[in-house]
């Protein structure tokens, strides 16, 4: 059995979770906070067999894939903000560790 640790962003984690669920993974979702950007993250732990794995990474893969998106710029102004040029910013992506289960227990 493995553990799956995929840290993504918190937009994508309820989708992926949803898709995750659909195929009859079990996740844990965790709120998380990167130690670099300190903004949330989502941190997903999914147990499951070993020849499952493949699998759940490309469900991963499918729903957090890194991504560019505009988000509407602003402009400092003394007065306040004026809206500028989009700016195009990366989104999504995964962080995933995949670990060696020694035991799995259901109380
Ligand atoms: P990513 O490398 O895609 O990492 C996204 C988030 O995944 C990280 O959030 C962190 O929560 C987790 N993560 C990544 N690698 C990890 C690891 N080896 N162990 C545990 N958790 C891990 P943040 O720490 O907020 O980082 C956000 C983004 O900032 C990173 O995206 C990377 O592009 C950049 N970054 C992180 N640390 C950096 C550093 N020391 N110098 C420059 N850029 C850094």
């Amino acid at each position: 059995m493995k553990l799956i640790i995929a840290i993504v962003s918190k937009d994508d984690s309820g989708a992926l979770s949803t898709a995750l669920t659909k195929e009859d993974y079990q996740v844990t979702r965790m709120a998380s906070t990167g130690g670099f950007l300190r903004s949330g993250n989502v941190t997903l732990l999914i147990g499951t067999q070993s020849d499952r794995v493949e699998r759940a990474i490309e469900i991963i893969n499918e729903f957090s894939r890194r991504r560019s998106e505009f988000v509407p710029g602003t402009t400092g102004y003394d007065m306040g903000r004026f809206a500028g040029a989009p700016l195009e910013v990366q989104v999504g992506g995964a962080t995933i560790f995949v670990v060696d289960v020694e035991q799995f227990i259901k109380l």
